[in-house]
């Protein structure tokens, strides 16, 4: 089993996984800050494909123009001399101060002005770096009280935020598309387009819909109780999967942001084998970050460990697919004609004239408990 990542993989992390020095609500940084420059070497000794980042991951919001040129020249420097790419950029609108009521959808008119004007500074240095995907997290953009906020208004400034930032993108030619991340909570009470579901709908009411698709986190959808791969399925079928976000949680706890496959291996196969089966072949994110117990070699581990991960997965995923005794299981489930009928007035009164054998449609024994004991087999190494 080959367990070297390669640039198909298409293997990333944003600088603030790597560089997350173990601050929480709890305790101070455990680890020393290193600098973009640094960590773009930190990744690329771990054999990762590219590097996303917030605009002050990169650039300090108080930074001066000459201030961020050169900073940007580095930063292109460490990406020439390790051949990394930046798949993806973001704006961060929820550290500062000003953002604490939100951005797109904060009360004051000035907030969201300014929310505009920082995003599309931000978009010319993600594509100024090569991006060709723009992420929108929205962790402010929700409330601790529903007296404050009037919900159906901020779905409204949600849109006009987004039909100006597309109209913005096309505008200036630029080769971008939008990816909206849904998260019910934290740091926000509540988080408005909680959802992936929610998103996808959202969407389809925007100005440029083709513009704009979802990046699931895993960790964001369980913290809601939900089907991570439900939710990635539906917005693929939708061809909406711009982008996803990989890392591992514990239902019902807060936002735990772990190493890919840490929590719930079976669900994490389910989610490779369905990106491979299906060709996803977008970027693979890792959004999460080392145990707080760590230090610089524990977060290489902890990033060898994401990719390596998915690796193992792909391959258990390949075996499956080629396993007779699976094979043999999944053909007797899908037995029949699995077409759907098509309409007309002759085939639904034919459909309604047939005689159904109820008591045998629900006393066929189906054989899902020794298909999925031959799965958690084969995960276990013993099939
Ligand atoms: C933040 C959040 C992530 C988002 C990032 C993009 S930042 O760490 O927890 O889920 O993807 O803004
Ligand atoms: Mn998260
Ligand atoms: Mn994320």
């Amino acid at each position: 089993m080959n367990l070297t990542p390669t640039p198909a993989d298409k293997f990333t992390f944003g600088l603030w996984t790597v560089g997350n020095p173990g601050r929480d609500p709890f305790g101070e940084p455990v680890r020393h800050k290193l600098s973009p420059v640094e960590l773009v070497h930190v990744l690329a000794e771990t054999g990762a494909y590219g590097v996303n980042f917030h605009d002050n991951d990169l650039v300090p919001i108080d930074a001066t123009l000459s201030e961020r040129s050169q900073i940007v020249r580095d930063f292109r420097a460490a990406l020439e001399s390790t051949s990394l790419k930046v798949p993806m950029a973001t704006t961060n609108l929820f550290n500062d101060p000003a953002f604490k009521d939100g951005a797109f959808t904060a009360n004051d008119p000035q907030v969201r002005a300014y929310a505009l004007h920082k995003t599309m500074h931000a978009i010319d240095l993600g594509v100024e770096l090569g991006a060709e995907m723009y992420v929108f997290w929205g962790g402010r953009e929700g409330v601790e009280s529903d007296a404050t906020k009037n919900p159906a208004e901020a779905i409204k400034r949600f849109r006009d935020a987004f039909n100006f930032l597309c109209a913005y993108v096309r505008d200036q030619g630029y080769n971008l598309k939008f990816a909206l991340e849904p998260k019910p909570n934290e740091p926000r009470g509540d988080i408005y387009l909680a959802t992936v579901g929610a998103a996808l709908a959202f969407i389809n009411t925007l100005d440029h819909p083709e513009m704009v698709g979802v990046n699931p986190e895993v960790a964001h959808e369980h913290m809601a109780g939900l089907n991570f791969l439900h939710a990635v399925a539906q917005a693929w079928e939708a061809g909406k999967l711009f982008h996803i976000d990989l890392n591992d949680q514990a239902f019902g706890r807060y936002d735990q942001d772990f190493r890919f496959g840490s929590v719930n291996l079976k669900t994490a196969f389910f989610l490779v084998k369905f990106l491979e089966d299906v060709g996803y072949s977008g970027m693979r994110h890792f959004d999460a970050h080392a145990y707080r117990t760590e230090d610089y070699e524990g977060v290489k581990a902890f990033a060898r460990g994401c990719m390596r991960t998915y690796l193992v997965l792909k391959e258990k995923a390949r075996q499956w697919n080629a396993d007779p005794d699976i094979q043999a299981l999944l053909a007797e489930i899908n037995a029949g004609d699995q077409s759907a009928p098509a309409y007309s007035r002759e085939a639904a009164a034919a459909l309604k004239a047939r005689p159904f054998d109820r008591a045998a449609l629900g006393a066929r024994g189906l054989p899902y408990e020794q298909l999925d004991q031959l799965t958690v087999e084969l995960l276990l190494g013993v099939k």
